[in-house]
């Protein structure tokens, strides 16, 4: 391939960002430069269109502040002064303080912080996993986004897809629940929005007015964690006016007497005191949803982020049993498509490799057991951190600065800039970005697998994670094939390419074509659970499971697995309140009045492009949205800088007082840098974990307000 010519050549992209439209994208290279990139039109998702995020991705390669090169710290720890070095310094340095570490303490000194920066089944998933479980180190938990959900999901249906969110176009009722489509999933969301110019009820169920909310047939505001008494009270009264489903309930669900049982005590008045919703319009939601077919559900990951949320979500999940929607193409719940999908995580991750008894540290208690509040038998002294940014979107940021300021932590970046984790390393490295590696990005938003190609060099000296991996494995070496496939190799090896939702697709496919649905129905005929075949271990949708036990799911479960201390769960879903909040700790409440939530800003991509001076003008500076009263009895001033506090720490961020949010809750959206403001959103987050799968608790925190 020769890309060096004045003649514009066009590459099929995959969009490597953790989202779940996974844009199929097409890229333009001039010169070996990339001088564009656009939505593919041909896929049915992306139909042609990126987000404003990646609408100038192109940009993004070129940008002034890329890393391009290894450099090492002469400052203080977080001073941001580096030195440039060479790659094999680099590399020789990484493996003699290693050895070192692994000589004195064993190799559990060392800790690996990763996620979904980089969505590629090679760039993302790989090498890290693989080479990190090789060196037996100590296991980084990563339960970032969505961990409840998944062990919600998977205990009341298994691992399907659910429905199609391509059928969403032939549902009548449709309830998008805790997900802000518009920002979060667009891709997703002109197909709501062609279903109810059809003439569908959109629904949205949100905290606040979300710019999804605004474009809602009707808007639901449950206080934050209450989610899960706004469906149980359906189910009461689903159940109480006749409406439910007996005939797919007796052949297709297990346990409806008990949660029958366990509804009727959720009335929508004991439920309307909980959730702030009048009785009223719980009944009719409940009345409308069970009554118009087809109806679907698309779960949002925020309704897992409070200490109820998963049990919440098995209560949403129960709802389209209890009513038959599964009957129906374009009928039923949607959470991540990504359990379809053929994925080998078991040859990506190669959890065989985590020697026995390996330790975990949770990301989101990175501060924590970089502090020692966690005891751990061998202390964490070097940590190696790529395709996330803790400093920003992990919980208890003090505690984190507080332990990458230690002089006895080794800490590595790998990175496309020196993001505010990156500021506190000893060493960076800069990596390769989406057009200049191969790959298949995981998707866990639709029905397709993604390819993307490389087709321009990275600039400097950055290079894909992978490649990385590779050089270091070889200076340890390591000889296991994982490392030693080249990138393409690794494509061979990662997906089943023998199953049946692969019929007819090879990678060569891939290569020409771009991206290729799963052979899984179309969105036209496709009701997986018209007649049951639920992949759960009776074939049935559990309304209650006998001897349920909690665990960790979701795309690294396989991580996992003989590592968690499982504690019983309920047999049955419920409506469990969240740890802070005015109901459940007034005590707390009395200091800290406020209940926050943080969700994703329009214009970033948690925290990337939060540095980029345009997108930060088109998603302005970090605000904090606070209803009239609030501010009106603080003496607060539209635009005026607050402060932002608990007993975790604090931040600022401009006034912008508005009814979108109801009294007693604030909203201020997450990625702004803290090298750029003052302080950020995680800095009041508290890191305890839900009430499953160690999910998050980010819409689960107190706060006061002030101004700065
Ligand atoms: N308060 C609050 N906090 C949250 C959330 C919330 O809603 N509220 N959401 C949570 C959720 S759902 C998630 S998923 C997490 C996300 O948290 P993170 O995964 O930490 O997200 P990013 O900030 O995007 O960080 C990814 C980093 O990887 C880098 N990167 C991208 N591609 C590559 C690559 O190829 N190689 C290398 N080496 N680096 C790369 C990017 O430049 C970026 O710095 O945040 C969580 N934190
Ligand atoms: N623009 C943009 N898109 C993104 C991302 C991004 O950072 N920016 N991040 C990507 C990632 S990693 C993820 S996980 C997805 C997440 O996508 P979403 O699930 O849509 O995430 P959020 O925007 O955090 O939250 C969605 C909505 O849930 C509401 N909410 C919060 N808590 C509660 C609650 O307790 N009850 C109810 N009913 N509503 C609540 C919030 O007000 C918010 O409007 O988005 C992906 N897409
Ligand atoms: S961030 Fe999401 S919506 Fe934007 S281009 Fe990537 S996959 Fe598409
Ligand atoms: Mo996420």
């Amino acid at each position: 391939m020769n890309t060096l010519t004045d003649e514009i050549q066009t590459f099929h992209g995959g969009c490597p960002h953790d989202c779940p439209d996974t844009c199929s994208m097409v890229y333009k290279v001039k010169q070996g430069k990339l001088i564009e990139v656009k939505g593919n039109a041909d896929h049915p998702m992306t139909r042609g269109g990126l987000c404003v995020k990646l609408k100038d991705y192109e940009k993004r390669h070129y940008h002034p502040d890329r890393l391009l090169y290894p450099m090492k710290r002469t400052g203080p720890k977080g001073s941001k002064q580096f030195q440039r070095i060479s790659w094999d310094e680099a590399l020789d340095t990484i493996v003699d303080r290693w050895q070192g570490l692994i000589a004195q303490y064993g190799p559990r000194a060392i800790l690996p912080a990763s996620y979904l920066g980089n969505q590629g089944l090679v760039h993302g998933l790989n090498g890290g996993d693989a080479f990190f479980n090789r060196l037996g180190a100590t296991v980084c938990e990563r339960t970032f986004c969505g961990e409840g959900s998944c062990t919600a999901w998977l205990l009341t249906v298994g691992p399907t897809a659910g429905v199609d969110p391509e059928s969403f176009i032939h549902s009548k009722y449709i309830i998008i629940w805790a997900c802000n489509s518009v920002s979060t999933n667009l891709h997703h969301w002109h197909i709501v929005k062609e279903a109810q110019k059809k003439g569908a009820k959109v629904v949205v169920i949100d905290s606040y007015a979300s710019k999804t909310a605004k474009e809602a047939d009707w808007h639901i505001a449950p206080k934050p964690g209450t989610d899960g008494a706004l469906a149980m009270a359906m189910m009461n009264v689903i159940i109480a006016d006749g409406l439910v489903d007996h005939d797919y309930v007796a052949n297709y669900t297990v346990g409806y007497k008990e949660l029958a049982e366990r509804a009727s005590r959720c009335t929508p008045e004991w439920a309307e005191a909980i959730t702030g919703i009048p009785a009223q319009d719980i009944r009719k939601l409940a009345r409308e949803y069970a009554t118009t077919a087809p109806a679907a559900i698309r779960l949002g990951v925020a309704l897992e982020r409070n200490y109820g949320g998963s049990q919440a979500i098995r209560a949403v999940t129960c709802l389209p049993a209890l009513i038959g929607a599964w009957r129906d193409v374009g009928g039923g719940a949607l959470q991540f498509p990504v359990w379809e999908h053929p994925y080998r995580f078991d040859v990506i991750s190669r959890p065989d490799l985590i020697p026995e008894g390996t330790p975990v540290v949770n990301i989101l208690q990175l501060g924590r057991a970089l502090t020692g509040e966690i005891p751990l038998e061998t202390p964490i002294k070097s940590l190696m951190v790529w395709n996330t940014n803790p400093v920003t979107q992990s919980p208890e940021t003090d505690k984190i600065i507080k332990g990458l300021q230690r002089e006895d932590l080794f800490t590595i970046v790998a990175d496309h800039f020196i993001t505010d984790t990156a500021a506190y390393a000893d060493l960076v490295l800069p990596a390769a970005m989406g057009a200049e590696m191969e790959d298949m990005i995981l998707s866990w938003g639709h029905l397709y697998l993604t390819y993307n190609t490389k087709c321009v060099e990275p600039p400097g000296e950055a290079l894909p994670n992978n490649e990385i991996f590779r050089r270091l494995a070889q200076r340890l070496g390591f000889e296991e094939d994982n490392f030693k496939w080249s990138d393409s190799e690794c494509l061979e090896h990662y997906v089943a390419w023998d199953s049946p939702a692969c019929e007819g697709i090879d990678l060569n496919y891939l290569r020409e074509h771009g991206f290729a649905r799963l052979k899984v129905g179309t969105k036209d005929d496709r009701a997986p659970h018209k007649h049951g075949n639920f992949p759960t271990p009776t074939g049935k949708c559990m309304f209650y499971v006998e001897g349920a036990k909690n665990f960790v799911a979701g795309p690294f479960r396989q991580m996992y697995e003989g590592f968690q201390p499982l504690n019983d769960l309920d047999p049955l879903p419920d409506y469990v309140p969240s740890r802070e909040s005015a109901d459940s700790n007034p005590a707390l409440a009395a200091r800290y009045p406020l209940s926050i939530i943080s969700p994703k800003s329009h214009g970033f991509l948690n925290s990337c492009y939060a540095n980029v001076a345009d997108k930060i003008k088109g998603q302005g500076e970090q605000f904090v949205m606070i209803n009239p009263v609030d501010a009106d009895m603080r003496g607060i001033r539209e635009g005026a800088k607050v402060r932002v506090f608990n007993d975790r720490g604090a931040f600022e961020g401009n006034a912008r007082i508005t009814q979108d949010v109801n009294p007693n809750i604030i909203v201020a959206t997450l990625g702004y840098w803290r090298q750029l403001n003052e302080g950020t959103v995680n800095c009041i987050s508290s890191a305890e974990f839900g009430d499953m799968g160690h999910s998050t608790t980010f819409s689960d925190n107190l706060v006061q307000l002030e101004l700065a």
